[in-house]
């Protein structure tokens, strides 16, 4: 059965193409600084926004129509599955992504919970080989059941910590199994909600004990993807302990976990922290453990996590800037952790959602990368710093002048400062950003 009737295989047909069921930016196999756009964005549909969400939110009831939702149980995730691949193959998409509870059934115990994974993996399984399509991540939803209301590794409760080991366990199975480029952990419940009951410290060295047992088993079970942490500071939990890339960082340091992990960076996730996305990528990149990306953006009138599929080509435009330098993301992908508004209720809508994602950061990946080629940046950082090159500022750099010297010197000296250019290189930026749009044309 087809579930997105009516959609054949969405092609490229460039920037004057009036056709909303076609990529403006998105040319899959062109090459760009020496890699398809393919390799370069690794796209992957989030299973749970596009195949488990019904519309609910706080206020009202499910508003969208699914095919797939004529069946219930293991018969509607069997649809789910079909409904992925048909969606994948249309897209010309190459991943996907998932938590344990949007592939099937969580059943009565942990052993129901096994048996229906099973089923549905091995027909995952057979689809990713029939299509050749990749698993980006999965993951285990450990915010959900009533029993994570104080969190799963953080909980109070041991017996809830068990469980969710129970959880991960088997996820780390199935990761090997389909052969996940990675494993995330979102902590939503990892944090608190009064610090008037809650031990943190111990929370905290539970969380690093929950993660060094799960390297233990992966290594056990000859699992080799890339364990990634997703940062975000709040929501569904007041305090969240992963609450942007600089924290993660200090605790996977100060757990000696930092060789064994990288960031999952999503935009909505950095916006909500009060940085930029780009912020959270650059941080990520210099310190070397920039993984994968959750690609979706915020509403900045709105505050809260809304996931909307990413249209904004400025925010695409200095992701890319960043994973470019980063030289790619190795086993990551730009997973779209987005779903279509509530009034956008019919499955084609998450096709408009898939295409307006793709061509933006196809868009933003035209700009930076001329950007990069023309040392547009690169050249106005290297000018700002050199007073760091020669004099005192070389000596300062090789760790060859004191506090008492640099006082004589600064006795001695005029100091000159200039300006910074700032609106002046937002022009620049503007242009290769219009231009990367026009020159897309077939
Ligand atoms: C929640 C979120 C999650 C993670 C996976 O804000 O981003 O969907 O990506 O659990
Ligand atoms: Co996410």
């Amino acid at each position: 059965m087809a579930y997105f009737t009516g959609v054949e295989k969405i092609k490229y047909e460039g920037s004057d193409s009036r056709n909303p069921l076609a990529f403006k930016y998105y040319n899959a196999d062109e090459t760009i600084g020496g890699k398809s756009l393919r390799d370069w964005m690794k796209f992957s549909v989030a299973y749970w926004h596009t195949f488990t969400m019904d519309g609910s939110d706080p206020f009202g009831l499910p508003t969208m129509e699914r095919p797939w939702d004529q069946y219930a149980g293991m018969e509607q995730a069997r649809a789910r599955v079909e409904a992925n691949f048909e969606f994948i193959d249309k897209l010309g998409l190459d991943y996907f992504a998932f938590h344990d509870v949007d592939i099937a059934p969580e059943g009565n115990n942990l052993q129901e919970y096994s048996d229906n994974l099973d089923d549905i993996v091995a027909r995952l399984k057979k689809h990713m080989q029939a299509q050749n399509v990749s698993l980006l991540w999965n993951t285990s939803n450990m915010f959900h059941h009533p029993r994570f209301m104080f969190g799963a590794a953080t909980s109070n409760n041991a017996d809830v910590f068990a469980h969710a080991a129970a959880k991960v366990k088997k996820q780390l199975v199935i990761a090997k199994e389909l052969n996940a480029s990675n494993y995330v952990f979102w902590g939503g419940r990892e944090g608190y909600e009064s610090l008037l009951y809650t031990d943190t410290k111990l929370e905290l060295d539970n969380l690093a004990r929950f993660y060094h047992m799960a390297l233990d088993y992966a290594k056990e079970i000859g699992f080799d993807g890339q364990f990634l942490i997703e940062p975000k500071p709040k929501e569904p939990t007041k305090h969240q302990y992963d609450f942007d890339t600089a924290t993660t960082y200090a605790f996977l340091q100060n757990y000696d976990l930092a060789d064994h992990f990288k960031v999952n960076i999503e935009a909505n996730h950095a916006t909500l922290a009060g940085h930029t996305f780009e912020h959270e990528l650059r941080y990520a990149r210099e310190h070397g453990i920039l993984g994968s990306v959750d690609a979706n953006q915020g509403d900045m009138l709105l505050g809260w996590d809304t996931d909307e599929f990413p249209s904004d080509i400025y925010n695409a435009t200095l992701a890319m800037y960043e994973i470019l330098k980063n030289g790619g993301l190795e086993k990551g992908g730009l997973n779209f952790d987005a779903k279509v508004r509530r009034p956008s209720f019919e499955p084609i809508d998450l096709v408009h959602g898939h295409i307006v994602g793709m061509d933006t950061f196809a868009l933003g990946c035209r700009a930076a990368q001329r950007m990069i080629e023309d040392r547009v940046l690169e050249d106005i950082v290297e000018k700002r710093y050199e007073s760091y090159n020669s004099g005192i500022g070389q000596a300062i750099i090789e760790g060859k002048t004191s506090f008492r010297e640099l006082e004589a010197y600064a006795k001695e000296n005029t100091i000159k400062v200039e300006s910074g250019r700032q609106e002046m290189i937002k022009g620049i930026l503007n242009q290769y950003i219009l231009g990367a749009g026009v020159t897309a044309r077939v």
